[in-house]
């Protein structure tokens, strides 16, 4: 059989070397293959869309997670340009679904690329790691198409029929050689999609859902841009001002566009993004943006006399308590730095955001006395907190240095001090602590048992922090500070295991310490240091068999499956449901919630502090029924907390 060889151009190798080093290395180019690595892929697509709804061109995009796991996104924006390029004898279309970072608009002006994260990978990359793609394209009367294989081209570009639209469709499935699962998942994307119509103001994204039935939809559109992402953060605050502050503003080549509303909540929700790509790590966008904050609120207060002459300046830290502000900006040639690279790094923008916010602020708070002085006086009190707190923790500090560094009596230590090996359990209640400290191995485990109701730090203050007798234990066994004080170097024990009945009380007790970890001690979230303990939920037992431990309802159906098909049918079985740790002896309590080579653990991963800030500012906040509702809903959630 004569074996034809199909001759490779130059640049034909090049691109196939360059989808072959994508399969190879794909974490390399969008994260990881994990499901958070998949959504990238989407974002991916999403984003030469919205880069085309930036250009002006495009008012919708509507994504559709088809049956099997395909994604299909639809744009009306020009069509990716058809005509074949002399220099590379291929057409726009083709290139930017088959070159290595070939992302972004041909000639002129490159305009704001907009990224899904990792910096606009480019559609080749996602093209390269689907089974197929489908891209079609409607512009200049006609309607065209092509389809790719693992990133090479089997259908070159072909015109199937006539259109007198403009937009372009690609349908691709995620290769699941490549990545570990398919299964996207709903409330991720449509978060991801209604943050996108927030900062692309006026731009209309869909998003559905046609794997489960009744669908799933979203529909986002907010011609108030930022000014509405702020009001949908507060919506369950209570409000110090009705109308958020709203500037959008170009100065030079830098579109800025911040709004800002303050809450009587006693944290500071700030959120940053450069070309869409959410900021997490903050930068010169950000410092700029908190100078012209301390500086237009002390000089209204100094100017009138909010502030006297002998009064010290507000702390920045004052003057953003309760605040909620985003902060959006687009620059051409971002430079981004840090550990996850969400850091802008570009030195000039950091006057243009404190310009802009200077004069902008300092007019709305002339023009809104009431608002100004209401905010002024939260800040004021704030101040006064932060001196109290001081106060109260050198009082601590000279207390404990007075009496050593005492640990906390209930704290039953563990003998090894390398905080690597060691890890703390806070259990709900005296007699579960009891047998926690029976069952544990003291090598390596600490037990810190909790009393009573825990104070609601949602509603507290630092200065209340330090002194109660509830979480002043947690703050010394953990041993790092809190707050702007906390030092993740510090910490006494490598893992923090939240252990509370799988009841109500348990899911309130779990609540309150993650929104005290969230607001006190973030970085032992964002470090991978707390977990959740998983007590089992039914114990089957049966003379001469072992007992089973079932975590979950689905555990114990799948266990009375497996039972019967050894002919062990249920009305044999005792079965105990467990209402509480206290429930559970020693031993139980180690073989199914404490020994690590058996016990379940869920890690608290700070995957989105939005959604994070958000639960915490339901559940803890002041208003009751955005809680009960949430509760009821997502009672499941919050028994499996992982933000
Ligand atoms: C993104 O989501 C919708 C379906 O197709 C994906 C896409 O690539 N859309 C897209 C690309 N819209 N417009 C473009 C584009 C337009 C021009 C004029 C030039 C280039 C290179 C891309």
């Amino acid at each position: 059989m004569e074996k034809f060889e199909h001759e490779y151009n130059a640049e034909q190798i090049q691109v196939l070397e360059g989808l072959e080093h994508v399969r190879k290395r794909p974490g390399m180019y969008i994260g990881s293959v994990s499901v958070r690595g998949l959504h990238h892929c989407v974002y991916e697509i999403v984003d030469n869309a919205v880069d085309e709804a930036l250009a002006g061109y495009c008012k919708n995009i509507n994504v559709t997670i088809e049956p099997g796991n395909i994604i299909c996104v639809e744009d009306d924006g020009r069509g990716i340009p058809v005509d074949i390029h002399k220099k590379t004898n291929k057409s726009a279309a083709e290139t930017v679904y088959t070159q290595l970072n070939a992302g972004g608009k041909f000639g002129g002006d490159s305009g704001y690329k907009v990224s899904g994260g990792l910096h606009g990978v480019g559609a080749s990359v996602v093209n390269a790691l689907s089974t197929w793609t489908e891209v079609t394209i409607q512009r200049d009367g006609g309607i065209f198409q092509m389809k790719f294989e693992r990133g090479k081209t089997v259908e070159s570009l072909t015109r199937i029929g006539d259109s007198d639209k403009t937009g372009t469709k690609v349908r691709f499935l995620a290769d699941d050689t490549i990545f570990e699962s398919l299964e996207y998942e709903y409330e991720v994307l449509e978060k991801r999609f209604r943050e996108m119509a927030f900062l692309t103001k006026g731009l209309r994204i869909t998003i559905e859902d046609k794997r489960v039935d009744p669908v799933l939809k979203g529909d986002f559109c907010y011609e108030g841009g930022l000014k509405s992402f702020v009001e949908f953060l507060n919506k369950n605050k209570e409000k110090l001002h009705k109308d958020p502050i709203y500037i959008e503003k170009t100065d030079g080549e830098v579109p800025v566009e911040i709004s800002i509303q303050y809450t009587s909540s006693y944290s500071e929700s700030i959120y940053t993004f450069v070309n869409n790509i959410n900021t997490i790590e903050g930068g010169t966008h950000l410092e700029g943006f908190k100078r012209a904050l301390t500086k237009v609120f002390n000089d209204y207060a100094r100017s009138h006399n909010i502030l006297k002459e002998k009064d010290n300046n507000l702390q920045g830290e004052d003057i953003r308590e309760g605040i909620t502000a985003v902060v959006s900006v687009k620059v051409k040639e971002p430079q981004f730095e840090g550990q996850t690279k969400t850091k802008l790094g570009n030195s000039e923008v950091t006057g243009v955001v404190q310009s802009m916010v200077n004069d902008a602020l300092a007019t709305f708070l002339e023009e809104n006395p009431a608002v100004a002085k209401a905010i002024l006086e939260k800040c004021i009190s704030a101040s006064r907190a932060r001196e109290a707190a001081r106060k109260a923790r050198e009082l601590v500090r000279r207390k404990s240095a007075l009496e050593t560094t005492t640990l906390p009596g209930k704290l039953a230590d563990c003998s090894s001090k390398n905080p690597e090996e060691c890890e703390v359990y806070i259990v709900e209640g005296d007699s579960a602590g009891g047998s926690a400290k029976q069952g544990r191995d003291r090598r390596f485990q600490a037990i810190l048992p909790l009393w009573g109701k825990m104070l609601n730090v949602e509603k507290a203050r630092a200065d209340k922090i330090y002194g109660n007798d509830k979480l002043n234990p947690v703050i010394v066994a953990v041993g790092a500070g809190i707050g702007n004080e906390f030092d993740i170097t510090k910490i006494r024990y490598g893992k923090v295991i939240i252990m509370a009945d799988a009841d109500v009380d348990g899911a309130h007790i779990r609540t309150l310490l993650l929104t005290f970890f969230f607001r006190y001690m973030r970085p032992l979230i964002e470090n991978g240091n707390v977990f959740l303990a998983q007590p089992p939920l039914y114990k089957l037992s049966k003379k001469g068999m072992q007992d089973i431990y079932c975590y979950t309802d689905e555990d114990l159906d799948k266990a009375f499956k497996d039972l019967e098909e050894k002919g062990i049918s249920r009305d044999q079985l005792g079965i105990q449901r467990y209402k509480g740790l206290g429930e559970m002896n020693p031993e139980q309590l180690w073989d199914t919630t404490m020994n690590p080579e058996t016990r379940i653990l869920v890690k608290v991963t700070m995957d989105d502090a939005i959604k994070a800030d958000e639960i915490f500012t339901l559940l803890m906040g002041d208003e009751v029924e955005p809680r009960r509702e949430f509760i009821e809903l997502n009672a499941k959630y919050v028994k499996n907390l992982d933000v």
